[in-house]
C-alpha cells in the first residue's frame, strides 16, 4: 500500500492512505536509513510503501523517490533535518515588526530552497504592526530577483486573499522563526483548524516554539499545507565557498567583470560585484549576508 506521510513523532508516523484512511506507522528494519544524509528518515509529504494491519497500525517499508526535499543543518546533530518533501512551494515567513524582520535569515532560506530543488516565496506577515521603509526596500530587491513577496496579516485578514490563491492546488510548506504566525496562518486559512499558538515573549521579542513538530494538513479547497516548528537559526552546509556566489542571483551578470579569477567579492580590486554594490544594483544588505555566509562555510571547512 502507499501513503503519505502527515507528520512523525518519536518515530511513529501518521501515513494517510487513498482512502483517507490514518494508519500509525513505525518503519519496518533500517531499510530507510541507507543513503541518507539526514537523521530524520520521513518528514511530511513523503510517500511511502506500507504495510496495514487491522488495528490501525502499520510498518513502513520503504520511502518513494522524492520529487524534492526542504532540509535545515542541525547544527547539534551535525546532520540534516528534512522538514519538508515532495512540496510545489516553501513559503519563508517571517514578520515586519515584531519578531523583528530577519532578511538575513530569509536569504539562506532562499538557499536551503534552491538545494533541495524547491521553489520558494516569501510571506511578510504581521503587517498591521507597521512596515518600515527599509523593510519594503529589501522586499522590493526580492522581487527585482524575481522572487513573488506576499505581505499579509493574520489579525486583519489583509493579503490573506491573496495567500490562498498562492497555494491553491499546491503543496506548500510554511517555514520561518517561532513566533511569526505560521501556525495563525494556517487557522485564519482552514476553517475549523485549531492549531496550539502563542505570544510571543515580551522580554524576548521572539517565539515560545510553539508548534513542535511538521504537520500535513488538507485544505478544503483541494491543496495541501504544511505547518513546521519556528527555528532559531539557519546554517548554510554543504556549498563551497567558491560557488556561494552562484547562489545569489544578482551576482550572477556582474561577476564576469571581476579582474580577478577566482573573486571572492571580498576585497579584490576591480570587482564586478563590489562595483555593483556601489552603484546601487546589488542591495548593500544581500552582499553583507554573502560575506558572512562566505566566513560561515569557510570556517566549517573540514565537515
Ligand atoms: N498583530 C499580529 N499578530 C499576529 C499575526 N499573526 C500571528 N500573530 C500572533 O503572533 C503570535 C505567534 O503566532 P503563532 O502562530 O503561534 O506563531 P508560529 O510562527 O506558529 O510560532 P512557532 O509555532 O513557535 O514556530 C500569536 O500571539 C498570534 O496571535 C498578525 O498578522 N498580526
Ligand atoms: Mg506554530
Ligand atoms: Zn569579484
Amino acid at each position: 500500500m502507499r501513503g503519505t506521510i502527515y507528520s512523525g513523532i518519536n518515530n511513529i508516523y501518521d501515513v494517510r492512505y487513498e482512502d483517507d484512511s490514518n494508519h500509525e506507522c513505525r518503519i519496518k528494519g533500517k531499510i530507510l536509513k541507507d543513503d541518507l544524509d539526514s537523521y530524520n528518515p520521513l518528514a511530511p509529504g513523503d510517500r511511502v510503501e506500507f504495510e496495514a494491519s487491522d488495528s490501525g497500525k502499520g510498518l513502513i517499508t520503504s520511502r518513494l523517490p522524492r520529487r524534492n526535499r526542504f532540509a535545515r543543518w542541525n547544527r547539534k546533530r551535525e546532520s540534516w533535518q528534512v522538514i519538508a518533501a515532495n512540496i510545489d512551494l516553501l513559503l519563508a515567513v517571517i514578520s515586519s515588526k515584531n519578531p523583528p524582520f530577519r532578511p538575513r535569515f530569509v536569504d539562506r532560506v532562499l538557499i536551503a530552497a534552491a538545494q533541495g530543488d524547491v521553489t520558494a516565496a516569501i510571506l511578510v506577515n504581521k503587517i498591521d504592526q507597521g512596515v518600515d521603509g527599509w523593510v519594503n526596500e529589501r522586499i522590493a530587491a526580492w522581487e527585482r530577483l524575481g522572487i513573488r513577496v506576499l505581505r499579509s496579516s493574520a489579525e486583519t485578514a489583509e493579503g490573506l486573499g491573496e495567500l490562498k490563491t498562492l497555494v491553491k492546488k499546491k503543496t506548500v510548506a510554511l517555514f520561518g522563526p517561532s513566533g511569526v504566525g505560521k501556525s495563525t496562518l494556517l487557522n485564519r486559512l482552514i476553517p475549523g483548524l485549531e492549531l496550539a499558538t502563542d505570544e510571543i515573549s515580551p522580554k524576548y521579542d521572539r517565539g515560545r516554539h510553539v508548534t513542535n513538530f511538521g504537520r500535513l494538513l488538507d485544505a478544503p479547497w483541494g491543496g495541501k499545507l504544511i505547518d513546521t516548528p519556528g527555528v532559531r537559526e539557519i546554517l548554510v552546509r554543504g556549498i563551497d565557498p567558491e560557488e556561494l556566489p552562484h547562489w545569489f542571483p544578482e551576482f550572477e551578470d556582474v561577476m564576469t567583470e571581476c579582474s580577478f579569477r577566482p573573486c571572492s567579492h571580498r576585497h579584490e580590486p576591480e570587482c564586478g560585484v563590489i562595483k555593483a554594490v556601489e552603484e546601487g544594483r546589488i542591495h548593500p544588505d544581500r552582499y553583507e549576508n554573502y560575506l558572512r555566509i562566505r566566513d560561515e562555510i569557510e570556517d566549517n571547512i573540514h565537515w
